[in-house]
């Protein structure tokens, strides 16, 4: 029986358990990437590990999120990022080089390895053919020390591509579509697999867009196969030693399949206030635009600006719009200075932001109040722009040029005038801005700021767990919800004490002051919750507040594993309607938890309303021990000194 190439990746890294669909595995990983706003917790958990050097084949730490140093918390976490990574045998990324999925696609992905991050938007690099994941911090610190990465095997969709697109349409519009196809919950436990006749006109950095922005599905991961465009791709950055060709068997099984017909699709937006929230371009009429920022992980390659920028050129923007775009790498950046074309964008009025994550994540330009803002960005939750009250479409780059000079969200297919825009057969390399790590790891100290805080511990699990629920949230609640993120809160990512003061505050402004009267407690939550990021941040601000378990209707992937690996109960209601008896406030008690998460069933008992639930905990055995121990650090502990 033929395999698909997630199976072939899989089965040549599996390290613990058997490839079959919905049971746990371990895989060995051969590359870690971090970036600076989940990476201070990530080295100080693998300083915790007492693990010396790396045992990854390339461990690379980015500075990208936190490069607005409005005071000196931004760049001591670099500094100590910098230096750890020095003493431990890591590649270093300064700040300027770019955004970590960009960089790494440009010059470390290779097709057929394994790749985790603690970014969720790590599966950019299935654009290479790579099977990449995002995970917590802790996950990529025990990956670093050459640990396995535990996944559940995962159900495989295939996304079969026909056709060609039209012109103006764009990869972006490919992801939009699958997004409304599935929904945002629609991938948990599934990775895509893209093949069909439509995936030769696809290049790398079209490719990476798909997969970076199938993290919005919850997907385990996306991938292509690799073909000529990817080595065309590593030859242009030279690297074509990193090629090998991996595609799936011809007669491989699927266990799902969806056929794009590439010619049929149209320019697509994804609405306020989810990514999946997707319609045509054309359907929306007259939306005035304040506001146009183009770049991030997703769409911020030379190609994408390219574009950009021949849709300007010789014009000037609309006069109530502000555009900002970020390019994705310094090696964009230089190559747009040294072929002219930034120049055709700074005289259209665009306004050139650091090669970074920027806007994306709220980290300066938030847009006015009620804003409308048009983002080539993969996430438009609430709030995240920095202003509460702005609406975020995401869009191509197309839409977002062409919008950016009508001022109003505008069709790219009304644009007369046709792109000559290509992938770059030659790409500017220099590697000047990554920093090798030490020959002489001894000799290198690691710096600590005063902002960097120890991070919260779990204890051993008690023998019963009660408290009231403290808060009742809806369903597909992010995590940019449970920790928020924004200008004001990133510079903390490395002072749990001072985040869990914001700790779930969108949904409810008093959580933390009820979880710190009440001594900690319960959270209940609907579907989908946690999905988003991979910050670890919003399992140890509840940890530290003393949340005990979170009960769910069902979980986002990585932030399941998260609350796992820090003690904290994630508990799936058998009966959805359980929820809606359940209200803030209720004491509940369980009783034995040792034993009931051992069962897999957990009764819980609402003494205020005098009645009882069942609970599901399907875990594998590791997962339900590392409750029972207090966590992953104290498993590995325990593990350890037997
Ligand atoms: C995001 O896009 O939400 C982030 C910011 O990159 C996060 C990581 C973080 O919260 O630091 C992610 O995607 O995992
Ligand atoms: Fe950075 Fe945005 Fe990409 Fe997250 S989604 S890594 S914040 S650019």
């Amino acid at each position: 029986m033929g395999l698909t190439l997630t199976e072939k990746i899989i089965k040549e890294h599996l390290v613990v358990g058997e490839m079959e669909r919905g049971r746990e595995i371990g895989i060995r990983i051969d590359q870690t990437l971090t970036q600076d706003s989940t990476g201070t917790m990530a080295y100080l958990q693998f300083e915790a590990l007492g693990i010396g050097k790396v045992k990854t084949k390339r461990s690379v730490a980015y500075i990208d999120h936190n490069i607005l140093q409005t005071g000196p918390e931004n760049a001591d976490d670099h500094l100590y990022i910098q230096t750890v990574a020095k003493k431990h045998g890591i590649y270093f990324s300064k700040p300027g080089n770019g955004i970590c999925h960009q960089v790494n696609l440009e010059r470390f992905d290779v097709p057929g390895e394994t790749l985790i991050g603690s970014d969720s938007h790590t599966p950019t690099a299935g654009g290479m053919g790579m099977l990449a994941i995002g995970a917590g911090g802790l996950d990529v610190a025990v990956a670093m020390g050459g640990g396995e990465y535990y996944i559940l095997m995962p159900r495989i969709v295939k996304v079969n591509l026909t056709g060609r697109l039209k012109p103006m349409v764009s990869a972006k519009d490919i992801i939009l579509e699958v997004l409304r196809k599935f929904t945002v919950k629609g991938g948990v436990g599934k990775v895509f697999e893209y093949v069909g006749d439509g995936v030769k006109y696809l290049s790398v950095p079209e490719r990476a867009t798909i997969c970076n922005m199938g993290a919005e599905l919850g997907a385990t991961t996306s991938i292509f196969p690799s073909d000529e465009n990817t080595l065309e791709f590593l030859k242009a950055q030279g690297r074509t030693e990193d090629y090998k060709e991996i595609k799936p068997d011809e007669d491989a099984i699927y266990d799902e399949e969806i056929v794009i017909d590439l010619e049929k699709l149209e320019p697509l937006v994804a609405c306020p206030h989810s990514p999946d929230n997707v319609k045509r371009v054309s359907e929306i009429n007259k939306l005035k635009v304040n506001q146009i920022a183009i770049g991030s992980c997703t769409n911020s390659s030379l190609f994408d600006l390219m574009k950009v920028a021949e849709i300007l050129k010789g014009k000037t923007i609309a006069e109530d719009v502000s555009l900002v775009i970020a390019p994705g790498s310094k090696q964009v950046l230089t190559m747009l200075a040294e072929n002219g074309v930034l120049a055709d964008l700074v005289a259209s009025g665009a306004r050139i932001l650091e090669c970074a994550c920027g806007p994306c994540i709220g980290m300066g330009q938030s847009p006015c109040t009620d804003a409308v803002s048009l983002r080539t960005f993969n996430r438009n939750f609430e709030g995240r722009s920095g202003t509460v009250s702005a609406k975020v479409y995401l869009v191509s780059p197309e839409t977002a040029a062409v919008s950016a000079l009508t001022g109003y969200l505008t069709d790219p297919l009304t644009f007369e005038g046709k792109l000559d825009a290509t992938i770059s057969d030659k790409f500017h390399v220099n590697d000047n801005l990554i920093v090798a790590p030490s020959q002489n790891p001894d000799d290198v100290e690691i710096v600590r700021g005063p902002n960097i805080k120890p991070f919260p511990k779990a204890a051993p699990i008690a023998s019963k767990l009660e408290g009231i629920v403290l808060t009742k949230v809806g369903d597909n609640i992010t995590t940019d919800h449970i920790m928020p993120s924004n200008a004001k809160l990133l510079p903390f990512r490395s002072n749990i004490p001072h985040l869990a003061d914001f700790c779930l505050t969108p949904c409810d402004k008093d959580f933390p002051k009820k979880a710190k009267e009440n001594n900690g407690g319960f959270i209940l939550g609907g579907t989908n919750y946690g999905q988003g990021s991979s910050r670890e941040h919003a399992a140890l601000a509840p940890l530290y507040l003393g949340i005990k378990a979170v009960f769910a209707k069902s979980f986002a992937r990585i932030h399941k594993a998260n609350l796992i690996n820090n003690g904290i109960v994630p508990l799936e209601f058998e009966n959805a309607s359980d929820y809606d008896k359940i209200d803030e406030k209720d004491k509940l008690i369980i009783e034995d938890i040792i034993n009931q998460i051992k069962s897999g069933n957990v009764k819980v008992k609402n003494e205020t309303k005098n009645e009882e639930y069942e609970m599901i905990l399907n875990l594998p055995e590791r997962q339900k021990d590392m409750l029972i121990c207090g966590g992953k650090l104290n498993q590995i502990k325990a593990n350890t000194s037997h």
